[in-house]
């Protein structure tokens, strides 16, 4: 049922970790089910304290990034390295001790009974003391929003304690500049990978600062920009497409009124409807010929990304 050598890469983003890194690194279990080998690397993106000399000092792998780069960057970093080490299966952690390491067997089962190309742990976000009840709602009025958009059940879409198999590794090409999260949940959809979620425990933590967000406000902004960004990346015809046909909408109702005052009182005046229908038209028209563009180009990086996987697989054969 599984194959004879299978190669489990494990990689720990962290900036500025030192208080909370060899935690995680003690805490994944030496042995995991079904594996035969295990490469662990913490991908350490412009850490000012002694996160690197503390993994270092135990032994462990570690790819330095200077100056710091951003948590995609370094998350894509870790797809090609486990890629280069012919890893099978590659799982995130973060490096702050949220998530319970004990769980990495559960995690990637799935993947090793080929039922999905992607595990994402869910966390129990109702039992999380430390987030406040508006986190708890941001986090799961966020996944809705995911699911909704990618047609496709997902319980917590930030979690940072995922799994990935060959497939996805290979296929997935993150390019956003903070955060792989949701891009990689969208990117799975358009790419035929599949996704199941997996539910997690987490450790209980100090009331540390995200390293991410520098608060809910932070959260909802960046959240929503990066969200808007992919509709526009993603699904163009449609995104530029309602804008048009609103725009069009409202354009042709000024229009009928000019019209109608037009023919019914001798033609004088609302000269500004006129005006004002043929800005909106002409908007309309503009948003109609992005959606068009931003097709074509849709379909561009779809054979971009043909090519690029193919390169990839070769780069990167078993
Ligand atoms: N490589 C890298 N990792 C980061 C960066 N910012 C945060 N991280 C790591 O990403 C993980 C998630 O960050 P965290 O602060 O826990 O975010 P939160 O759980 O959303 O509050 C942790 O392991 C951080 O150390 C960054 O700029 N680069
Ligand atoms: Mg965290």
């Amino acid at each position: 049922m599984y194959n004879p050598i299978m190669k489990l890469a494990i990689q720990i983003p962290a900036h500025n970790e030192q208080d909370c890194i060899l935690e995680v690194l003690h805490s994944i279990p030496k042995n995991i089910k079904n594996i035969d080998e295990v490469e662990i690397f913490v991908l350490n993106d412009g850490s000012t304290d002694n996160t690197s000399k503390l993994c270092k000092e135990n032994n462990i792998k570690v790819i330095d990034i200077y100056p710091q780069k951003g948590l995609s960057y370094a998350f894509k970093l870790g797809i090609e390295n486990a890629l280069k080490n012919k890893a099978d299966i590659l799982v995130n952690i973060d490096g702050d001790n949220q998530y319970n390491a004990q769980d990495i067997e559960k995690l990637i089962t799935p993947i090793l009974e080929n039922k999905a190309d992607i595990a994402i742990g869910t966390r129990p976000i109702d039992k999380i003391s430390t987030f406040t009840p508006f986190k708890k709602f941001l986090q799961k009025f966020g996944s809705s929003i995911v699911s909704q958009f990618i047609k496709t059940p997902i319980k917590d879409a930030t979690s940072g304690f995922r799994a990935l198999n060959r497939n996805a590794m290979l296929k997935l090409n993150i390019f956003n500049n903070f955060t792989y999260t949701i891009e990689m949940l969208i990117q799975a959809k358009f790419k035929d990978l599949s996704i199941t979620n997996v539910d997690i425990k987490t450790n209980p933590q100090p009331n540390r600062k995200s390293r991410l967000f520098k608060n809910n406000f932070d959260y909802i902004i960046k959240q929503t920009k990066n969200l808007i960004r992919f509709f526009i990346i993603y699904k163009p015809c449609r995104f530029f497409g309602i804008f048009s046909l609103i725009l069009c909408i409202i354009g042709l109702l000024i229009g009928a009124r000019f019209l109608y005052y037009f023919i019914n009182f001798d033609g004088n005046g609302h000269i500004q409807s006129l005006i004002l229908c043929t800005i909106i038209m002409t908007l309309s028209f503009i948003c109609a010929m992005l959606a068009i563009v931003g097709d074509l180009f849709s379909i561009n990086r779809k054979l971009l990304e043909d090519i690029q996987l193919e390169i990839r697989q070769n780069k990167y054969k078993k």
